[in-house]
């Protein structure tokens, strides 16, 4: 079996797919390394009730081949999670992918030697494979953020993490189940967990802000004008800052009369899902106008939930849409349910984990089962749980102890031919994954063209380039509410984690000219040799 490549990809999720199927495209040998037994990557491992992506579907896919896009059909307006797996194995069949995919294979180490100018990529079971390249394409979310709380090892029953859910799914019912976290993942699990458990107690840290999905099946004639015009609208969608055609606003809340603001909220929470931030143009900039929205959101609390102590538990503090924004179908409805019971942790954390349940406040709480739905060590996690040594042996995490850094999120100081997919720095989560993930392997494909058409055979950036765009990235996120509070785009979910606002904010379109005035330049901050 062959072991050594011009490439090796770390992940077979959307980014490592594309990432071999361009490569391969280019006559370039490559082997994607895959802890799981199958691709699908974030699609893989989220397989909670519930899960779905908050990107509408036509838009959350693929535009790299026009027959896929008129071949696939999603059923609903957000594709569940087994659907997005489905498709993600239908592009893997598709483009015979398989074959260059060892699965059940987890990097451990990756090595750069500097006498051979290549890597040296160990895998759990002993493997060692070299290659030229390095690049990493294992998602913005996908190290689970298991939380440090007492006694949690003593608990007797099962505890399912969101973010690696077994694959045989669960049942609960009959079951009292205590959910913890209240976050996208966890919105989108508690209504169906309510539905089928004997009872469910949500252990609430920060009340978060939620929009209706208004989810549905798929118009066929809407599909038909979306598959006639897909090229207009991915050109459109580009031209956006979160790289989805959505129509963007004009007007500043706080300049518009109060009822025309009403008018306009309630039209957005009516179409439902993330758009509804687009509402106005200045709700992630001025407070006034973010704090409108936010009332307009804590009145359907309200409205919606029947106990009033309840709805005042549910209802936000901070301001909305910064910590990322959840889509729900059912979520305040649910506290209206006889068998759910929420607990409010704000002020004072949960205990300890008993072999029976939760201590908190004071209380036992009794549970056959618990689901940790507490989100993930975002954007460096996974990156930092690989053993990654640049030159000199130094590993990533000494160079990132104070925060990432890199150059344009796609590459670091001091580890030659080493790509990040969607990495720290780069729009990443702000942004539709996809076209974002499309983006960035074809930057990466061209570069390593270009490279072979050169004779070049190491590419780094120069610390300078390097050190403008990190700042560059800090200035355009300090200008935003949304480096404010506490989230996971900052890291302060996990303890510990140096505060840096780590996607680029700077949206997409101005990421892309960026991008190309780099190649247009001849690679500008990148030093190139032979
Ligand atoms: P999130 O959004 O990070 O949510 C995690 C939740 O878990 C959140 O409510 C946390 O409260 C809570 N949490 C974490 N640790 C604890 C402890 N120790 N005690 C109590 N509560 C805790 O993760 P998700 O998986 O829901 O969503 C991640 C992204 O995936 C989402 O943004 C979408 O892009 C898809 P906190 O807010 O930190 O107080």
């Amino acid at each position: 079996m062959a072991t050594d490549f011009d490439a090796v990809i770390i992940g077979a999720g959307f980014g490592g797919m594309y990432m071999l199927h361009r490569l391969r495209g280019k006559g370039f040998s490559a082997r994607v390394l895959e802890a799981g037994t199958g691709v699908g990557g974030t699609w893989y491992w989220n397989r909670y009730p519930g899960a779905r992506c908050d990107v509408e579907s036509v838009q959350y896919s693929y535009q790299f081949s026009k027959e896929l896009e008129q071949d696939w059909e999603w059923s609903e307006r957000y594709a569940t999670q087994p659907e997005i797996l489905r498709y993600a194995n239908h592009v893997a069949d598709r483009f015979d992918l398989r074959r260059d995919i060892r699965f059940e294979t987890r990097v451990t180490k990756a090595t750069f030697d500097e006498t051979e100018n290549l890597w040296r990529v160990e895998a759990g079971k002993g493997d060692v494979l070299t290659a030229r390249f390095v690049i990493t394409a294992m998602g913005c979310l996908s190290s689970p953020n298991t939380p440090r709380i007492e006694g949690l090892a003593d608990f007797k029953g099962p505890i399912y993490h969101t973010g690696n859910w077994p694959h045989d799914g669960v049942d609960f019912t009959g079951k009292t189940v205590g959910v913890i976290g209240t976050g996208s993942s966890a919105i989108q699990s508690i209504p169906l967990i309510a539905a089928q458990a004997k009872h469910l107690t949500v252990f609430q840290r920060t009340a978060n802000y939620t929009i209706p999905a208004h989810n549905g099946p798929l118009d066929a004639d809407y599909v038909k004008a979306i598959k006639a015009s897909y090229p207009e609208m991915r050109r459109r969608a580009k031209t956006k800052p979160a790289g989805i055609d959505f129509e963007i606003p004009t007007a500043s809340a706080i300049e518009t009369p109060e009822e025309e603001r009403t008018r306009k909220f309630q039209e957005r929470w009516d179409y439902g899902g993330l758009g509804f931030m687009a509402s106005f143009n200045d709700l992630l900039l001025n407070d006034d106008s973010n704090k409108a929205a936010a009332d307009f959101v804590k009145a359907k609390i309200r409205e919606i939930v029947k106990d009033p102590v309840t709805a005042e538990v549910l209802t936000p503090r901070n301001i909305i849409g910064c910590k990322r924004l959840c889509v729900d179908s059912g979520y305040w409805a649910t506290f209206n349910r006889p068998n759910v019971t929420l607990v409010d942790i704000r002020d004072e954390p949960i205990e300890r984990i008993t072999t029976a349940g939760v201590h908190a406040k004071g209380q036992d709480y009794i549970f056959d089962c618990l689901v940790l739905a507490t989100g993930f060590d975002a954007m460096t996690g996974a990156l930092l749980k690989v053993d990654l040594r640049g030159r000199g042996g130094v590993p990533l995490k000494d160079r990132w102890n104070e925060g990432p850094k890199t150059y344009l999120g796609l590459t670091v100081v001091g580890f030659p031919n080493l790509f990040m997919i969607t990495g720290p720095g780069s729009p990443s989560v702000l942004t539709n994954m996809l076209p974002s993930i499309e983006q960035h392997v074809d930057f990466i494909t061209e570069c390593l063209d270009a490279m072979r058409a050169k004779g070049v055979n190491v590419i780094e950036p120069v610390e300078q380039a390097q050190e403008e765009w990190v700042s560059h990235v800090g200035s355009v996120a300090d200008i935003t509410l949304r480096s404010t509070c506490s989230s996971w785009y900052v890291g302060a979910n996990i303890p510990g984690k140096p505060r840096v606002f780590m996607p680029y904010i700077g949206g997409l379109p101005a990421y892309i000219q960026r991008c190309e005035a780099v190649v247009a330049g001849d690679y500008v901050g990148f030093a190139l040799s032979p």
